[in-house]
């Protein structure tokens, strides 16, 4: 038999990174170019097979992250190419994440607006290895790469 499982997810990283618009995309298959911004904190749910994820849109406002964080199995480190500052604050959130038990993965987002790039693979890599996690370019515009960060999580 088969144990129905249910895992927590946190998406996490700096104001207008696509936090939420990743998440649309994996959960809706949704897209918007000026979306609400996420004031508080909120869950998501998808099944995918026998495991349901609870994905965490983690507002940038969240007063108490330990305790959102807390429990989850995965947690999603989010950054955008096309601001090199996002790139700082994914290490530091990696740094402050130190002894976390969940799963870590770097998602660099909006691939789609390569010409804009202020980072890309090379610093993607030298920060996954840094930290010994895998990372995934992604566009929640295109939907690029979008499913396989969440079945690299469930793969885990
Ligand atoms: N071009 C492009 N824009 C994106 C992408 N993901 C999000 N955006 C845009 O970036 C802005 C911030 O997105 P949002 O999901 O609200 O970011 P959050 O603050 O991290 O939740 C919005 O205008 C989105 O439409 C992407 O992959 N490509
Ligand atoms: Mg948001």
């Amino acid at each position: 038999m088969i144990t129905p499982k249910i895992w927590k997810v946190c998406v996490i990283g700096d104001k207008s990174v696509g936090k939420t618009s990743l998440i649309r995309r994996f959960v809706y298959d949704t897209f918007e170019d000026d979306p609400e911004e996420t004031i508080e904190s909120r869950a998501f749910r998808k099944k995918c097979g026998s495991t349901t994820l609870i994905i965490w849109d983690v507002s940038v406002y969240e007063e108490n992250i330990r305790s959102i964080l807390a429990g989850a199995k995965g947690i999603i480190v989010m950054g955008d190419l096309t601001r090199r500052s996002t790139y700082d604050t994914m290490d530091k959130i990696a740094e402050f994440l130190n002894g976390h038990k969940g799963k870590m993965i770097f998602v660099a987002n909006k691939s789609d607006l390569k010409y804009k790039a202020e980072f890309w693979k090379d610093e993607m890599r030298s920060l996954a290895n840094k930290f010994g996690a895998p990372y995934f370019l992604t566009s929640a515009k295109t939907g690029e790469n979008v499913t396989e960060v969440f079945r690299a999580f469930l793969e885990m």
